[in-house]
């Protein structure tokens, strides 16, 4: 007995290189019975990898007396008796999370189908992580408003001779770390959300959150930022979704003749059959020491991927050269399943570092090329070729986890780095849809340079309930949901607001920011700013604009803002050469205003940003909208609201091009009561 041995599918792949053989076909067949010649040479199929959830983070949880909810936003009558408690409501979670280095495989379809560049670099480790995929952090999930969270984290990396902990500014001490859970409206103070830690090799740290009982629910996550290690870290994978579950309804409240708002979470919970994806978008950027040249070496034959001093920098014209994936989960092209007609709930969280991803779903005509066998180089004129069918409709719920009213239906979403987005996506036919990343003009990206098309992932449809009209489709399934989840006064308003181009009005979770509240405030400003006419070139924010502009790259040791505990200020974000992504910690804003160039205001919906040819879609939608992370344009003027509530304490506020970061372009803030304020 013999099998026969498709030996095309195994003769690109290197000795160092472990292939997995479960996709071969083998026929047997009897030596000398001369039906070999006349059998078909045996195809392999390209192994599949179906995409999964990352794994969940293990908690223990210790029982507290549970004392009925606290109301949202604004107090109704207590003590009526009727509260119903959740079971798993206000709990003590504790988590064990560990970083160490990891050996393990990233797939390289550059090289063949089911070709692995061996890595050794940094992740974190639960207690259950999945070690085919080291590469994506556990998701902390089941948290609730009210919870406490505790973090043991625990550092075993080993101790790193060539760290030195006075260096500011540069790339440094890559086995220190920290942890920032990122979006989340908690105190910045002591061993809560301090980022201005370092947690050193072989030490550990407990994080302690205390998630308060009206912070939103949604989509949130985790990962490094220890100043100087930040982008390597999050570039190595090291990053985590972290979901807060809601289960506060809306209500209607008599003796306030007005509504209570409630978790988008208790609406979705009405769709009969929804699936949720957690997709933690990485851009692993691993390379392989240096050419003679002195050049980064991307090509890891032989060899094995790291992270290290040697081989680690950043330029924006590095991502495409590495030749690397954007990998969702830890998967590099990978297939996620779905029934036709079936909602899906996108959570997807941009972990990457230099990449702006454009999202669009595209029917794939049915083809036998193999996307898994393809350069990152190729995979535009792969997608323009296969991917064929026009982008479908999807629709945007949250915007950094926190909902947004209406609904934005849109074909294209953009995420820079740090964004979530999460999306209802319907898929009206069987067969296959090419997930891309599509093409976006320099105006538009992180890297302030023309994106190719890139192929993040292939959602294999099967067959389900018909869709003929993804609009009249998606508006009454979340009718029925609300039918289902909700009863009186709040169903009636919830399914007029549904009626009304899809607005989440009773979901929204902050209160908007008005004129009165702002108009006796300080007004802040701040700019980004690139010193290239120094050596080294110098990364710099600064407190003022125009005739104020006075950059100035990160210290330490020096506050840039003092703001006063209680106040809300208006602020405008701008950059003064090349788009950065501003994040800000412990508050979010609301988009006010985004005024272009010319002086107009590109965040209405309709508006046209840029080249009317190819404009950039980012903005326009985005007035009024909640968040904790956006890109600011060269040029461009974004005016946000936030509110400097419950928290006092030093946080930052940086540039989400990690690297920036860590090369100074940050600023410390500093809330205090109003007795300790001066301007
Ligand atoms: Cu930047």
């Amino acid at each position: 007995m013999f099998a026969t041995q498709p030996a095309q599918a195994l003769q690109e792949v290197p000795q160092e290189s472990t292939p997995s053989e479960t996709f071969l076909e083998t026929q047997v067949l009897t030596p000398n019975d001369g039906l070999k010649e006349k059998l078909p040479p045996v195809q392999a199929r390209p192994e599949k990898h179906i995409l999964k959830n990352p794994p969940l983070l293990k908690f223990r949880q210790r029982s507290i007396p549970l004392l009925p909810l606290k109301t949202y936003q604004t107090a109704p009558e207590l003590g009526s008796g009727e509260t119903v408690v959740p079971e798993d409501a206000q709990a003590d979670k504790v988590f064990d999370l560990n970083i160490q280095y990891v050996n393990g495989k990233i797939r390289n379809p550059a090289k063949g189908e089911e070709y692995y560049d061996n890595v050794y670099l940094r992740a974190y480790v639960g207690t259950e992580t999945s070690v085919e995929n080291p590469y994506v952090a556990p998701t902390i999930d089941e948290v609730y408003p009210g919870d406490t969270v505790r973090i043991n984290l625990q550092n075993n990396l080993p101790l790193d001779a060539n760290c030195n902990e006075e260096e500011n500014n540069t790339f440094h001490c890559f086995n220190s770390s920290n942890l920032h859970g990122h979006g989340l409206w908690i105190s910045p103070a002591g061993n809560s959300d301090n980022v201005l830690v370092s947690i050193n090799p072989e030490e550990s740290f407990t994080y302690e959150y205390n998630i308060p009982d009206d912070h939103p629910a949604g989509t949130f996550w985790y990962h490094p930022h220890r100043h100087g290690s930040t982008a390597a870290q999050v570039a190595s994978g090291m990053a985590g979704a972290l979901i807060i579950r809601g289960n506060r309804a809306p209500q209607w409240v008599e003796s306030s003749n007005d509504f209570i708002n409630g978790d988008i979470d208790t609406l979705l919970s009405g769709l009969d059959d929804m699936q949720e994806e957690v997709l933690v978008l990485e851009q692993i950027q691993y390379a392989c020491g240096q050419n003679d040249d002195g050049s980064i070496n991307w090509d890891c034959s032989g060899t094995t991927g790291k992270i290290e001093y040697g081989n680690f920098d950043f330029s924006p014209s590095y991502w495409g050269e590495s030749g690397r994936y954007t990998s969702i989960n830890g998967e590099v092209i990978p297939t996620i399943e779905a029934n036709q007609g079936q909602i899906q709930r996108w959570r997807m969280i941009h972990a990457g570092v230099r990449n702006t991803i454009s999202l669009e779903f595209r029917k794939k005509v049915d083809i036998t090329s193999n996307y898994l066998k393809l350069a990152a180089s190729e995979a535009d004129s792969w997608s323009q070729e296969n991917c064929t069918g026009d982008p479908i409709d999807y629709y945007i719920i949250a915007e950094d986890g926190l909902t947004r009213s209406p609904a934005w239906k849109t074909n294209l979403t953009t995420l820079q780095p740090g964004y979530r987005s999460d999306a209802l996506v319907v898929f009206p036919e069987a067969g296959d849809y090419c997930v891309i990343d599509t093409s976006a003009p320099a105006s538009a990206t992180v890297n302030s340079t023309v994106e190719s098309r890139q192929l993040l992932a292939v959602v294999e449809v099967s067959e389900g309930s018909e869709v003929t009209d993804i609009d009249s489709y998606m508006k009454d399934k979340l009718i029925q949901a609300a039918k289902n989840s909700f009863d009186g006064k709040v169903e009636e308003r919830v399914v007029r607001n549904l009626e009304n181009r899809l607005k989440l009005a009773l979901f929204e979770p902050h209160p908007q920011i008005t004129d009165e509240e702002v108009a006796h405030t300080h007004k802040q400003e701040m700019a980004f700013f690139i010193d290239t006419s120094t050596t080294p070139t110098q990364f710099e924010v600064s407190n003022g604009i125009g005739s104020s502009f006075d950059p100035k790259p990160y210290d330490p040791n020096r506050i840039d803002r003092k703001l006063k505990l209680g106040d809300a200020e208006e602020w405008v974000l701008t950059s003064y050469f090349v788009n950065h992504p501003f994040h800000i910690h412990v508050n979010p804003f609301q988009i006010v205003k985004i005024i272009d160039p010319n002086g107009k205001d590109v965040s209405v919906p309709g508006a046209i940003d840029g080249d009317p040819n190819q404009p950039d879609p980012e903005y326009p939608g985005l007035k009024g909208v909640w968040k904790d992370t956006i890109l600011v344009k060269e040029g461009y003027a974004v005016v946000v609201r936030t509110r400097y509530e419950r928290y006092i304490g030093d946080f930052v506020q940086h540039c989400h091009i990690l690297d920036h970061e860590d090369q100074g372009m940050m600023q410390n803030i500093s809330i205090v009561p109003a007795s300790e304020f001066s301007h």
